[in-house]
């Protein structure tokens, strides 16, 4: 078995890891910025290593660094959470040739699966669904022009090295295509240094519904079911649940088999997952694919039973999954997590930086919470805002609702501004109460509530 493995992360990711491989016997070593020296990972690691300044760019994201600490401390595997280098194949790559086990799959399915357009061929050769749209990319206005004109408005021009929310443009008609089309790949050069961009119809208010899978060495591939991502705003999560209020078991088993496909596809190997969009008619269509942990992994933990993060780093050791599709029972169980985060949600979700001047978490039934603040820790301005994830559970969706009601209203952080208000706010909405919510669920909640009702009426004191 692997012996010591680097956490190429800072937060509650590389807490999550660490603790997974304390549970297997595994050493750790955490590594840092000059921002996180008082940081519980670096505590609670075996041992840590400082690789830079604040700045995500002169730490988290050097490569070099990462790979001189791995190298220094003779580590046999770098496990890259989520975010930062987690889905950099240049990375991986050079974990490959340090003989450095990269945990994620091979820097060739990164690559292959980080180009949205090459994934999108890539799994349409395997008969998974996919939107309507051009075949690869599309260089030439009068070309796209045509293809928009086939598919018919609205169409939806993305780029290929975008994902995520990032890099993409609508256009309802051909006048707004020719503009669009523009901006698009402008845009798209600027912000990736690649300017391709392919096109696909516009599905208005669907669903984002995505599978987890898992794959080992020996080419078993099964999925955990699906979590619902539907809550989000400015295409951050907000909420996650597993599994989703809409779908039948009819058509979670034909998605997830999709799924499988679409992991097959590209030689998937490791803890992956596929997104899709799905329409109000129920048809479903791959969007992209995480070749990474997720930050909502949890939900998939609780309703399955499976210790995700210990799946990949037995993976990656070469273990057999030990898995049949059959085995793997949703278990009726019901998961439901929100993202909470140092932000103000009464001035338009502005950072909130700063010291917590106190800090007291929930517990008791139904919750777990994956943290790494504690009282008196100060949140850094450098990185994303998210403090942590707060997860319910219960035998089906109501319970887990009133749990993480109760939760919600027993968490107390003072010195900071949170998202908590918000969070009890659509929690306490018939719409998400119901399980009525799409990708523009988010918009339309904020246009119908009043800005003071998501402020906090008392800030907690030490
Ligand atoms: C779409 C779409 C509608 N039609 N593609 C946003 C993130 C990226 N993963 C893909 N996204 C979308 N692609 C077509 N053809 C709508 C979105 C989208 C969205 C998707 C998932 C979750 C939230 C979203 C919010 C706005 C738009």
């Amino acid at each position: 078995m692997l012996k010591k493995i680097l956490i190429a992360n800072r937060g509650e990711i590389a807490l999550r890891i660490i603790r997974a491989c304390r549970e297997l016997g595994i050493e750790t070593l955490a590594v840092y910025s000059e921002a996180d020296e008082q940081s519980i990972h670096c505590q609670i690691a075996d041992d840590a290593i400082c690789i830079g300044p604040a700045a995500s760019a002169d730490s988290y994201l050097k490569a070099d660094r990462i790979l001189s600490a791995a190298e220094l401390a003779d580590v046999d595997a770098i496990h890259p959470g989520y975010g930062f280098l987690s889905e950099n194949a240049d990375f991986a790559e050079q974990c490959e040739s340090c003989n450095i086990l990269f945990i994620g799959p091979s820097s060739a399915t990164i690559r292959q699966m980080g180009d949205k357009a090459m994934a999108r061929d890539t799994v349409r050769a395997a008969k998974v669904p996919i939107i309507p749209g051009s075949e690869g990319t599309v260089t030439d206005e009068k070309e796209g022009l045509k293809i928009a004109k086939s598919i018919g408005y609205p169409v939806i021009i993305k780029a290929v090295a975008g994902g995520g929310g990032r890099g993409m443009r609508v256009a309802h008609n051909q006048v707004a295509f020719q503009r669009e089309f523009d901006t698009a790949r402008n845009e798209a050069e600027k912000a990736f240094g690649n300017g391709a961009v392919y096109i696909e119809k516009f599905i208005e208010e669907p669903r984002h519904i995505e599978f987890q899978v898992l794959a080992d060495h020996h080419g078993k591939i099964v999925h955990l079911g699906e979590r619902d991502c539907s809550v989000q705003r400015r295409h951050q999560k907000v909420i996650e649940e597993a599994p989703s209020p809409f779908l039948t078991p009819e058509l979670r088993r034909r998605m997830g088999r999709a799924a499988v496909k679409a992991a097959e596809a590209c030689n998937y190997r490791n803890a992956g997952t596929i997104e899709f969009l799905v329409d109000r008619s129920g048809a479903f269509y791959f969007i992209e694919m995480n070749t990474r942990i997720q930050v909502e992994h949890p939900v998939t933990e609780i309703v399955t039973g499976i210790d995700l993060v210990k799946k990949q780093i037995e993976i990656a050791n070469g273990n057999p999954l030990g898995l049949e599709q059959k085995q793997i029972r949703l278990t009726g169980s019901h998961a439901i997590e929100c993202r909470i985060c140092a932000e103000d949600p009464s001035r338009n979700f502005a950072p909130s930086p700063g010291e917590i001047d106190l800090y007291y978490p929930p517990g008791g039934p139904g919750i777990r919470l994956d943290s790494h603040v504690y009282s008196r820790y100060q949140v850094p301005p450098y990185y994303d805002s998210m403090i942590g994830k707060l997860i319910s559970f219960g035998k089906n969706r109501e319970e887990a609702m009133v749990y993480m009601n109760r939760a919600l209203r027993e968490f107390l952080i003072g010195g900071i501004k949170t998202n908590i208000p918000f969070l009890q706010a659509i929690l306490a909405d018939p719409v998400f109460r119901q399980g009525q919510t799409t990708t523009r669920y988010v918009e339309e909640f904020l246009e119908r509530t009043p800005r003071y009702l998501l402020a906090e009426t008392t800030s907690p004191t030490a």
